[in-house]
């Protein structure tokens, strides 16, 4: 296979990091740069099982900084893009809107843009290159609560900051093609749930909650409907469509398996109290209904069929399997938890750069 080189940006957050895990295990004749600014939800702990092997590079860097990022993919001589850098948490877009236009919107034409240049000037052009862009379902709006599902035709139509911003910079990729040739990809996922997401979505942050007996804020009445998958079948979709995708194309991937948050969250917590040794329906009586979230979308659901008879990925773990692992690894990685909930995984973070200094 021919010698890569790609950037994965955030890949100190939750999806990236099983996404470079993958790609620098599984490609150790890629050369894989991180490259992550290191907001609050970034954590280089998610990767120190790689962090040594000599595939793999990370720097600290802003995607905004249109020089910076130049430099590095012509230093690099990067032929690869997969961007996961993001604000990505929809509650924190109502409250601070303005960073989500920065890194979603800016930060991602900031990368196209710098694509751009340094793949315009070496001597192959755009051959043997690609952009590839990881967006979500929410772009699409919300479902009733029926049986549809969004396809890769569904007009986009997003109501909170957070999907305007993710839509807008979907809309960006698609015009470095459509203008410049440039060969990129979109895919749009729904909600996924595993190791290492940051605890203030509502998996993380509900199995952490019940280990600390603290309250269950559920929005509303609970009855919005989400669409889960395990993160490692996402970065599996992302290997997949990366090497094998048609360019200029928009691949939908979900799980196929909807829950109404109420249902979800009594299940977290069945499975929660059996690892700790509770009795079934301990911890029931955390729930705490508060007011609903502004916007809130009712219901997401992927039709991912696209993706499964073109390229024949489908979900591989099934999620009572997933959401075991999952409430597992939160329990045996107590000590991950904790050093967010103190806020010393930034203090690692930094003693990290500081050790690895060029
Ligand atoms: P995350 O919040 O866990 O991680 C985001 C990472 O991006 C962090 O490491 C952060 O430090 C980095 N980052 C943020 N701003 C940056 C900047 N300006 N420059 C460089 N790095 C920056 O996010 P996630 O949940 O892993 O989501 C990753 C991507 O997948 C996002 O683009 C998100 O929109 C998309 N997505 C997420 C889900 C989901 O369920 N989590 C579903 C579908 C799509
Ligand atoms: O405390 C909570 N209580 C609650 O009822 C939280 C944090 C959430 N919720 C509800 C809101 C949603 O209906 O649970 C559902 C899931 O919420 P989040 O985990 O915040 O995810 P969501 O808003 O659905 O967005 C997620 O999926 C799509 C990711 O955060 C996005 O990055 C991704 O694009």
């Amino acid at each position: 296979m021919a010698k890569r080189s790609i950037i994965i940006t955030g890949g100190a957050g939750f999806i990236g990091s099983h996404v470079v895990r993958l790609f620098v295990n599984k490609y150790p004749e890629y050369n894989i740069i991180n490259v992550d600014k290191l907001t609050y939800a970034g954590n280089l702990a998610n990767l120190a099982d790689v962090a040594d092997k000599p595939n793999y590079r990370f720097v600290k860097m802003d995607i905004c900084d249109f020089e910076g990022v130049l430099r590095l993919m012509q230093e690099e001589r990067v032929d690869g893009v997969i961007h996961l850098a993001a604000e990505s948490h929809v509650d924190r877009s109502i409250a601070e809107p303005f960073t989500f236009a920065q890194t979603n919107v800016m930060g991602t034409l900031s990368l196209l843009q710098a694509a751009k240049v340094c793949w315009e000037s070496c001597a192959e052009g755009y051959s043997g290159k690609r952009f590839y862009h990881i967006s979500t379902d929410e772009v699409y709006g919300a479902l009733e609560f029926d049986n549809t599902l969004f396809t890769e035709q569904t007009s986009y139509n997003p109501h909170s900051p957070y999907s305007a911003s993710k839509a807008s910079s979907d809309h960006f990729v698609r015009a470095y093609h459509d203008t410049y040739g440039m060969p990129t990809i979109v895919t749009n996922c729904s909600n996924n749930y595993g190791p290492n997401q940051f605890p203030e979505k509502l998996i993380p942050l509900f199995i952490s909650n019940i280990r600390q007996q603290k309250s269950l804020p559920v929005y509303g009445k609970g009855e919005n409907v989400r669409d889960w998958l395990y993160v490692e079948d996402h970065a599996r979709a992302i290997d997949t469509i990366f090497h094998n995708g048609r360019v200029a194309q928009t691949y939908n991937i979900g799980g196929s398996n909807e829950w109404r948050n109420i249902d979800l969250i009594k299940v977290i917590i069945k499975v929660v109290d059996r690892h700790l040794g509770n009795a079934e329906g301990h911890s029931l009586g955390l729930i705490e209904y508060v007011t609903d979230r502004l916007g809130h979308d009712a219901r997401y659901a992927i039709d991912s069929s696209k993706l499964r008879n073109e390229l024949g990925w489908e979900p591989s773990v099934q999620f009572e399997e997933g959401l075991d692992r999952t409430v597992r690894w939160y329990l045996e990685n107590g000590a991950w938890l904790e050093d967010i909930i103190s806020g010393n995984y930034q203090r690692r973070n930094n003693e990290y750069l500081e050790e690895n200094k060029r």
